[in-house]
């Protein structure tokens, strides 16, 4: 349902700094409602699949190689507004310029390191949660 869903990962820097549980206790917290979600990690061909609107931005390769280097966390969220709610609740990309109590100002190391992703669209929450999980997989 367009409006109420969006797609999220838990990027491989936030799982190896163990942060996996406080993430998704923040996530929750904040109000969303988790419908779908997986453990898993990304090949390098699947990364690049992934984030191909990026392909001709000077940072993809690195991007392509952090985000296939080690295990994620994949997972569909419910709310109202979820979209946009999200965005606010991980807050800016450069965890420098994010503000206080997001996700990505208490976790993420880096702009490139950021914790999570979070969809920019109500059409991109649907392509990409339909990237990584089959409707069987999805609980509403
Ligand atoms: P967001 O994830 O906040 O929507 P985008 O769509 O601009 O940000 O970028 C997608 C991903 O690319 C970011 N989450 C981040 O991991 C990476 N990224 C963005 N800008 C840079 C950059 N200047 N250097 C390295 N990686 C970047």
């Amino acid at each position: 349902m367009a409006g109420n869903r969006t797609f999220t990962m838990i990027k491989p820097d936030a799982v190896k700094n163990g942060h996996i549980g406080a993430i998704l206790n923040h996530i929750n917290k904040a109000g969303f409602k988790i419908v779908a979600m997986k453990y898993t990690k990304l090949s390098a061909e699947k990364a690049g699949e992934f984030y191909a609107v990026h392909k001709e931005r000077p940072f993809y390769g690195e991007l392509v190689e952090f985000m296939s280097s080690g295990p994620i966390v994949a997972a569909i969220l419910e709310k109202d507004n979820a979209v946009v709610d999200f965005r606010t609740t991980i807050g800016a990309t450069n965890p420098a310029e994010a503000a206080e109590g997001t996700v990505r100002a208490i976790y993420a190391t880096s702009i490139g390191e950021n914790a999570v992703h979070g969809s920019d669209s109500d059409e991109n929450a649907q392509i990409e949660s339909d990237f990584h999980f089959a409707g069987t997989e999805v609980f509403g």
